[in-house]
């Protein structure tokens, strides 16, 4: 009866200072290949190669780990209507075009954010986004023009090329919420300050489309999820 009181007082509290207890956990884990991986693909240089490289490009659009965990996934929950708004970052995103390949392959901004694309390649590239529910850029940046904004302002899963090197690719997830993560160079993941719950945590990756695994969030601390992408029959 006392605790009862005790919890009643805290929660009264903190509703006259105008604040919620701060309840959330983390979501960490590693996305992993099921089955056998494919062999890693190259790409040819077919232009430009004093700066795009002589040397085959390495294929991104799947990278694994020697131990199979896939790098450049999106793990998100996708119905999340309690989730805070992903923080605009103090400088904007940036879409580096380096050696004729976009850097990062695929990254997360916030909805209403602007990534800049930087030509840091002193030759001619044209940017072509491929939305769903933005507008489609499709522009020439010449060797002088180091810095094009472009401004993304619903959620959205982007594909990025280039019209000039036809071999260049990338993607853009527009986030609608704070709850979008993406996997490193071993697959792993940590998805920060989730409120405590279960929900159906999604996973993308760009050849392998999406899956989802369930989770229950705990109130604090970390909860364990390893996913698997499993193989295509
Ligand atoms: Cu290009």
């Amino acid at each position: 009866m006392k605790r009862t009181v005790n919890v009643l007082l805290v929660g009264a509290a903190c509703l006259a200072l105008g604040v919620l207890p701060s309840l959330a956990g983390n979501i960490v884990g590693k996305v992993s290949y099921g089955g056998t991986p494919p062999p890693q693909k190259s790409i040819t240089v077919t232009k430009d190669k004093d700066i795009c490289g002589r040397e085959a490009h390495p294929d991104e659009s799947l990278v694994l780990a020697p131990d199979k965990g896939i790098a450049n996934v999106v793990v998100y929950i996708k119905d999340a209507p309690n989730a805070p708004k992903m923080a605009l970052p103090a400088a904007n995103p940036q879409l580096d075009q380096r050696s004729c390949k976009f850097h990062p392959h695929v990254q997360i901004i916030p909805a209403g954010g602007t990534m800049e694309v930087l030509n840091n390649d002193g030759i001619l590239h044209n940017i072509h986004t491929y939305p769903k529910n933005n507008t489609p850029v499709n522009q020439a940046q010449p060797k002088f023009k180091k810095v094009m904004p472009i401004k993304f302002a619903k959620p959205d899963t982007v594909r990025l090329a280039c019209d000039v090197h036809t071999w260049m690719n990338g993607w853009l997830v527009v986030a609608p919420h704070a709850w979008y993560t993406l996997t490193g160079p071993d697959g792993s993941f940590k998805m920060d300050n989730v409120a405590p719950g279960t929900y159906k945590l999604s996973y993308w990756q760009e050849t392998l489309g999406v899956q989802t695994a369930q989770v229950t969030v705990p109130a604090t601390g970390d909860i364990k999820a390893d996913l698997t992408f499993a193989p295509k029959k």
